[in-house]
């Protein structure tokens, strides 16, 4: 298959054009988002949908998020990460698999409906995770494209995916919400430097390649400005699969927990990747999709 994205193999970073449309369906007046919301995501990238889910289901969702991280025991444990330099939990993977409440929120005609509108396709779950970003002790994540890594490290083919992050936990300024450039998804910023063997394994603690590079960040930063959401827990927020983003780290007491569901076309699977020699292990990358089947009504 041609490589329409190549990064990782210059030894100068590249703005290249975005080949592919940003929202793949068509509107119409059935559609899950109005009219002016698809063009919001078309153009900035990204949507903040609030009041998404009620109190009592939100209840639900953190007290069973609580859970996981109390007693991590009932998971599997390559999908729990900790922070770098300490056993606080970072990221959990995979929980779409793992329980059965996160396999629910996935399938929720709110999250996965739209997510079949925006990609226009019937969608699957590349991948899940919570971010805990614990109080004082949660770490920045750095500037990157989701879509650079998933391409190089997954084979994932074109730009028709994009995350849900559900707030579980109240973001505000100060405990490290998710930065976002509101138009910075429409060109493909390429990386430098080869993937390592297994770069998983230390990737998801802290990111050393497919990291952008500073002047580029700069370039983008200067010509998008950058917004960073906040809301309360049962917010969504919606950001194209090749969206520039980032967080602070965590040095307030407030923990800041959100999960991320990765919808993906299934028409879009993952090919050999397209810069490293093996795939990454399916708990963080799905290679075999399967059409989820949407589930209407309040969680629970
Ligand atoms: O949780 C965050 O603030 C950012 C997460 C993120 O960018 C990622 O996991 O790829």
């Amino acid at each position: 298959m041609k490589d329409i994205y190549p990064s990782r193999r210059d030894p100068r970073p590249r703005l290249l054009p975005r080949h592919d449309p940003v929202v793949h369906g068509v509107w119409k007046p059935s559609a899950p988002l109005t009219r002016e919301q698809a063009k919001q995501f078309d153009s900035n990238g990204y949507l903040v949908l609030e009041n998404v889910f009620g109190d009592e289901e939100m209840t639900l969702l953190q007290a069973e998020t609580g859970k996981l991280l109390a007693d991590p025991s009932t998971l599997e444990s390559d999908t729990i990460i900790t922070e770098p330099g300490s056993d606080e939990v970072r990221s959990i993977f995979e929980i779409h698999t793992q329980n059965t409440l996160m396999a629910r929120l996935a399938a929720d005609k709110r999250l996965a409906g739209v997510a079949r509108f925006l990609l226009g396709d019937e969608v699957y779950v590349h991948q899940s995770r919570l971010n805990y970003k614990p109080g004082f002790q949660g770490k920045e994540f750095y500037w990157h494209s989701d879509f650079e890594t998933w391409h190089v490290e997954d084979g994932m083919p074109r730009m028709r995916a994009l995350s849900m992050s559900v707030l579980l936990a109240p973001n505000t300024p100060n405990n490290g919400p998710l930065m976002l450039m509101p138009g910075s998804h429409r060109k493909y910023l390429t990386c430098v430097g080869e993937t390592p063997e297994d770069h998983y394994l230390t990737s998801l603690k802290k990111q050393e390649y497919g990291v952008p590079d500073e002047d580029s960040l700069a370039e983008l930063a200067h010509a998008h400005g950058i917004v960073a959401p906040v809301g309360d827990p049962g917010t969504v927020v919606i950001f194209d699969c090749n969206m520039m983003h980032g967080s602070n780290g965590n040095i307030t007491p407030f923990p800041r927990a959100n999960a991320f569901i990765v919808y993906n076309a299934v028409s879009n699977r993952l090919a050999s990747p397209f810069g490293a020699k093996t795939p990454r292990p399916p708990f963080i990358a799905e290679r075999e999709p399967k059409a989820i089947r949407v589930v209407e009504g309040a969680l629970g």
